[in-house]
C-alpha cells in the first residue's frame, strides 16, 4: 500500500496549513480473458471437429470427442479461456481450418466477465 501526501497550504480553496493524506491502491489489474466458443452446425463431420480440438487446443482424442459431443449436444461450447491476442489466433487458426475444408464451422470469442 502506498501513502501519497499533499501539503496545502496558502492557496485559494485552503486557509491553513493542511495535510491531506490518501491511501492509494497500486494498480495492477490483470489483463482481461477471452472465452473461445465453438458453435454447432449440421453439417461439419464430428470427426473434423474433433481434429480441430486436438490439434489448435491441445486436447486427447477422448477429450475432443466429448467437448465435441457437448456442442453436438447444447449448441455451443467453451473451448478454452485465453488472453485477447492467443483467443484471436485460436479464432483464426479454426475459422481458416474450416473454411479451407470447405465446412461452416464457426469459432467466437467472448470477454470473460
Ligand atoms: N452437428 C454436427 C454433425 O452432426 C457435428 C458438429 C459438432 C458440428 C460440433 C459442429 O462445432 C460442431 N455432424
Amino acid at each position: 500500500m502506498h501513502f501519497d501526501a499533499t501539503m496545502m497550504a496558502n492557496s485559494s480553496d485552503d486557509d491553513g496549513d493542511t495535510s491531506v493524506i490518501t491511501e492509494t491502491k497500486p494498480k495492477t489489474k490483470r489483463p482481461p480473458l477471452y472465452k473461445v466458443m465453438l458453435l454447432n452446425d449440421d453439417y461439419t463431420p464430428m470427426e473434423f471437429v474433433v481434429h480441430i480440438l486436438e490439434r489448435f487446443f491441445g486436447l486427447n482424442h477422448a477429450q475432443a470427442f466429448e467437448i465435441m459431443l457437448v456442442v453436438h449436444k447444447k449448441g455451443l461450447a467453451v473451448v478454452g479461456v485465453f488472453s485477447h491476442e492467443i483467443a484471436e489466433t485460436k479464432v483464426g487458426q479454426v475459422m481458416d481450418f474450416a473454411r479451407r475444408h470447405q465446412h461452416p464451422l464457426q469459432c467466437t470469442m467472448e470477454k470473460e466477465e
